[in-house]
């Protein structure tokens, strides 16, 4: 296992459309236990495959207290939401920032697991908010696409005048 560097906003890579699995094999089983291991070790509650430079739709989670619930969804599609609640985001890639954001409270989505087999599941509170905003990030959107141009510009600049100060 290994623990892959995560491109943080505002990186153009993670603005593309992430293309769809459509091959099964060990190389792809290796890189998903890659990003449960970068998301563990961040230590983090969700991760979207581009967020890692790979631009598939692919992504895991796991909100358990105990950090012994994986799921991993591939190719995922929202069949149905309702609801609304708004919640305290945060992202791997936009470290340092929480922003209220507006999501649906439950969520119906179908997916394939790691072997290509399609599921179909509901979801609802923190595992809801956590598929819709790593959902989003296959489309190439961020959290902070909710926020006004003013924060959004904040997080930027201090996103980027800590780079520079890294080198
Ligand atoms: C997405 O994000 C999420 O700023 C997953 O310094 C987060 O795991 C969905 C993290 C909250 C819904 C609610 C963020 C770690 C982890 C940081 C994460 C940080 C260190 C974010
Ligand atoms: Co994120």
């Amino acid at each position: 296992m290994a623990k892959l560097p995560i491109l943080r906003y505002p990186d153009p890579r993670l603005r593309r459309r992430a293309e769809p699995v459509t091959v099964f094999d060990d190389r792809l089983r290796q890189l998903i236990d890659d990003m449960f291991q970068t998301m563990y070790e961040a230590p983090g509650i969700g991760l979207a495959a581009p967020q890692v430079d790979v631009q598939l739709r692919l992504l895991v989670v796991d909100v358990s207290e105990q950090r012994d619930q994986p799921l991993v969804l591939i190719n995922p599609q929202l069949l149905e939401s309702s609801g609304q609640e708004l919640n305290d985001e945060g992202c791997l890639s936009v470290p340092g920032f929480y922003e209220p954001v507006q999501r649906a409270a439950q969520i119906r989505f179908c997916a394939m697991d790691r072997n290509g087999e399609p599921f179909e599941q509901e979801a609802e509170g923190l595992l809801a908010v956590c598929i819709q905003h790593e959902m989003d990030h296959l489309e190439g959107k961020l959290f902070v696409d909710y926020l006004s141009e003013m924060k959004r510009q904040r997080i930027r600049k201090k996103l980027e005048k800590l780079r520079r100060r890294a080198g």
